[in-house]
């Protein structure tokens, strides 16, 4: 697999040995958004991490010449970066699945790719329809638009090149191991830290939360089960908008429901994202097993008050990378 280093990813390779017989070699290029501790405790005998980029072709060859199977998690993942430095976002979603399709398809090699609701750009907050498989592609960001080239390749390789693949489009992810620049962790370490958690806008926007073991599930489902060339979207009914979270973070932390502060919006800011998985669950038969944000967010608020070691490194940087911003 590729990106395992990362908050999903290394999340996976978790899930994977805990829950299967299969052994998991990880390439990962130990950007910022990588944290080796992440992959502690795992059995020498099944797991081995290699560092090297996606757009590496002889060794993302070598590599793929060696697996079952490949499932694609590497990319660069947050909006606010995208919108500062577009630039890795092309390199790595773009180039780098490109080289990984080339791969697979001289070795004839399975390959699962992950991506994101995002690619379908953004629904009204009064909107009762939902994302579905045949939602038409409209990304907002440079991030989600360069998912969404990544999407369409995989595409192309299948029509064309005949490569066996499939494609899941997930919500937002929270849970153990996710980087402090994202919403819900930025928010917990704050409240640790004695910072006010930073709302952008009037937080009206909703995003559809999924548990990070619930879309590993799915994808190891797809990974077994899935038609090849299909595109499966994953998600749990989650949605909720921004200042509710906020709320329910400072409630399950002891604190006052208004202590927080409104900064600046995000440029482009998308309103609401909400998946319809009707196609995952009732084709390959999947539920989600984290089907109460507020247990699953108190669990999450525990591990990163019992894992500060993992998070403590990263803290200072990303707060002042924020505050140059007015966020
Ligand atoms: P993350 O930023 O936490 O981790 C990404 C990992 O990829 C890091 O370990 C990083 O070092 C690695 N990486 C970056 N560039 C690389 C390169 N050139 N070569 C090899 N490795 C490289 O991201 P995440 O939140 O775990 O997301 C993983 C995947 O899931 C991404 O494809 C993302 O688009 C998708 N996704 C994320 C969410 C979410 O809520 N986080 C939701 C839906 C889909
Ligand atoms: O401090 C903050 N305050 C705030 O209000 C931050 C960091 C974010 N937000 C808002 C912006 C979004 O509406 O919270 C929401 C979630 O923000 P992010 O955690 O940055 O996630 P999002 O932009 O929704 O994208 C995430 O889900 C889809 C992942 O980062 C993507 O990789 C994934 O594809």
């Amino acid at each position: 697999m590729t990106g395992g280093a990362g908050f999903i990813g290394s999340n996976f390779t978790h899930w994977v040995i805990d829950h299967t017989d299969a052994s998991v070699t990880v390439l990962d290029a130990m950007t910022y958004a990588a944290n080796e501790s992440s992959l502690t405790g795992l059995p020498a005998d099944r797991f081995q991490l290699v560092r090297g980029s996606v757009c590496d072709a002889d060794l993302v060859d070598e590599l793929v010449a060696r697996a079952d199977a490949v499932v694609h998690f590497a990319a660069e993942s947050h909006n606010d970066n995208s919108l500062e430095n577009p630039k890795p976002f092309i390199d790595t979603n773009i180039v780098g699945t490109f080289t990984l399709l080339q791969a697979v398809r001289r070795h004839h090699t399975r390959l699962h790719h992950i991506s994101t609701d995002e690619v379908y750009g953004d629904l009204a907050l009064d909107d009762p329809a939902k994302f579905t498989p045949t939602t038409r592609y409209n990304p907002s960001s440079p991030y989600s638009s360069s998912k969404a080239a990544s999407d369409m390749l995989v595409r192309a390789w299948v029509r064309s090149f005949g490569i066996e693949a499939t494609i899941s489009n997930c919500s937002n992810n929270y849970g153990p191991r996710q980087h402090v620049e994202k919403f819900i962790p930025r928010q917990i370490t704050n409240v640790i830290d004695g910072i006010r958690p930073k709302l952008y806008g009037a937080g009206l926007n909703v995003r559809d939360w999924i548990h990070v073991d619930d879309h590993n599930a799915a994808v190891w489902t797809i990974l077994e089960s899935g038609r090849p060339g299909e595109t499966y979207l994953i998600g749990a009914d989650g949605e909720m908008n921004n200042k509710d979270v906020i709320e329910m973070i400072l409630e399950l932390m002891g604190q006052p429901a208004d202590a927080y502060d409104h900064v600046n919006d995000r440029p482009g800011h998308d309103m609401r994202y909400a998946i319809d998985s009707t196609k995952l669950r009732t084709e390959l038969g999947w539920e989600p097993r984290f089907t109460n944000f507020h247990d699953g967010l108190a669990h999450t608020i525990d591990w990163y008050r019992n894992h500060e070691s993992w998070w403590r490194p990263m803290k200072q940087a990303t707060e002042a990378k924020y505050a140059t911003k007015g966020q």
